[in-house]
């Protein structure tokens, strides 16, 4: 037994030895050491001895298995090592060759305007709110004094969820939600996404709008032209004269518009003014007293204006862009203009 066992020693010795690969000494610790290995083989012999011969036999056996493992290991962390080295000296990697660009993207053409006319309401104390774009029939409509079966209602193309839930046709409702919780002095503004089932060169069905109001004691007409002028004067320049026609909105009374001198021809008149010398760009008003009913303030207390004006309408005017439905599309020749 012993001689059998000096066989496989010398053996294994020679075979780990001139093993070349890892995959070498894999097979080799099966062969040896593995479930049916010779060394294993071995070991299983033992039970069939007397005490004596167990004992001696097994110390010899098992010397001979540690001794094998040491082999084993030994070689397999040589063979690890200049498996490393030549994959080192092979396989090059060039740290200094430039990386591939990724190109950058910028902000879309609204989200710029919108910045800019945020910046310029918070620069005059005003605070930005928002509120849900699927919006209750009350705060879209009933609370801003249109009543039901009320043909102003007809202005607004809405897009009905259901009988008493739209998809918001104006950010005005966000307005009544802020008065509802909040007690005047209040400047606020409410820049958002609204809905409304149109579509031509001028009108797409969701677009963003931006509105704004100011209620406290003492609110006059003159506060909404000269606050209104300022903000147009930011937006368009210094040189840009603006002029109040009267209109109608149910939620303000009285209520204008305001145009701006045009932007293109400086008031001469050409397309774009369709030859008048103005450009209408908001509307606005004092508010209705019977919206401070619904909001809960003492309206003979309160006053205070609100407007309202169409974000991509003022891009438009200041790119020069003649079609409102390139903003939507999202073709990379029209975005990467901006
Ligand atoms: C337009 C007209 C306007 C308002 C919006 C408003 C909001 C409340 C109360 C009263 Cl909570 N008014 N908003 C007022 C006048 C005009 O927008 O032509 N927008 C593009």
């Amino acid at each position: 037994m012993h001689n059998d066992l000096d066989v496989i020693k010398s053996k294994a010795g020679e075979e780990i030895a001139s093993a070349s690969g890892l995959k070498d000494i894999h097979d080799l610790k099966v062969k040896y050491l593995g479930k049916k290995g010779l060394i294993t083989t071995q070991l299983k012999t033992l039970g069939a001895l007397s005490r004596e011969e167990k004992k001696e036999f097994g110390k010899v056996l098992n010397e001979c298995k540690n001794h094998i493992q040491d082999l084993l290991n030994k070689q397999e962390a040589i063979l690890k090592t200049s498996e490393l080295d030549i994959s080192l000296k092979t396989q090059n990697i060039d740290v200094t060759v430039p990386g591939s660009s990724v190109p950058f993207g910028h902000l879309h053409p609204v989200t710029l305007v919108f910045d800019e006319i945020i910046s310029i309401f918070l620069s005059l104390g005003f605070t930005v709110e928002e509120g849900p774009e699927i919006e209750e029939d009350f705060y879209n409509f009933e609370a801003l004094n249109f009543p039901k079966d009320h043909p102003a209602r007809d202005m607004q193309d809405t897009f009905f969820i259901c009988e008493d839930v739209v998809l918001r046709t104006h950010t005005s409702p966000v307005q009544v939600r802020v008065m509802e919780k909040n007690a005047p002095p209040l400047r606020v503004i409410a820049p958002g996404k609204v809905y409304r089932c149109d579509s031509d060169v001028s009108h797409i069905p969701m677009f963003h709008q931006l509105e704004g109001f100011m209620v406290d004691k003492n609110i006059r007409m003159t506060d909404l032209k000269g606050i209104l002028e300022l903000v147009v004067h930011r937006i368009f320049g210094p040189n840009t004269s603006i002029r109040l026609r009267p209109s109608f909105f149910p939620f303000t009374e009285p209520s204008v518009e305001i145009d701006i001198s045009c932007v293109i021809c400086k008031g001469s008149g050409c397309n774009v003014c369709q030859t008048t010398g103005w450009i209408e760009i908001l509307g606005a008003g004092m508010i209705n007293p019977r919206v401070y009913e619904k909001a809960g303030y003492d309206p003979d207390k309160y006053t205070g204006f609100a407007f309202g004006l169409g974000i991509e309408r003022v891009a438009m005017l200041k790119y020069g862009i003649n079609d409102v439905r390139l903003f939507p599309e999202n073709d990379m020749r029209f975005l990467k203009q901006f």
